[in-house]
């Protein structure tokens, strides 16, 4: 009793995963992918506080390279996103590297960079290696969402998933795919 619940419940959690019945069919086999990609230094909030930058930068790159955000999450330091490709095309890495590159150059060059990167001319904003997951059928594209949306909680940045601004559960709200 007391307290605000840290956790979604059971039953929550099985309503949403019923609401997103319709809304996994978007799932399209071999083209639908999970990232988790970290910034460099963990104790830093660059992504939340220069979330237009990111926002930009994800316009930017979506427009040469198309790519679908089915579900995203953005925290202080990191962020999680399903992406469905277009078909026959499974070309992510170019995608994060030119988000990524993108968003660095809007932000002020201050951050500790290694000789390694300096040598050449990278900057030292995100970790070069992120983490990534192909989604295997419609079971694992909806646990995968259902994980992006509940991420700020198990993060414990806020007590319940509509409390975070930075992330797709709202638009899935009002597209009526949660309730
Ligand atoms: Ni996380």
């Amino acid at each position: 009793m007391g307290g605000a619940q840290r956790y979604p419940s059971r039953f929550t959690m099985l309503v949403l995963r019923i609401a997103m019945t319709d809304y996994r069919r978007n799932f399209i086999a071999g083209g639908s992918f999970f990232f988790t990609v970290n910034l460099a230094e963990r104790r830093l909030r660059l992504l939340t506080e220069h979330i237009d930058e990111l926002r930009t930068a994800f316009r930017e790159t979506r427009r040469h390279h198309p790519f679908t955000t089915d579900a995203m999450v953005v925290l202080p330091d990191h962020l999680h996103a399903v992406w469905t490709l277009p078909e026959g095309d499974a070309d992510f890495a170019t995608r994060w590297r030119l988000i990524k590159s993108a968003f660095s150059r809007g932000l002020a060059t201050d951050e500790r960079i290694s000789e390694s990167r300096a040598a050449k001319g990278e900057r030292g904003i995100w970790q070069r290696r992120y983490w990534e997951h192909t989604i295997r059928d419609e079971n694992d594209f909806a646990r995968h969402v259902d994980y992006i949306h509940i991420n700020p909680v198990k993060h414990r940045l806020v007590p319940r998933v509509r409390d975070w601004p930075y992330s797709s559960f709202h638009r899935m709200v009002k597209l009526g795919i949660y309730p």
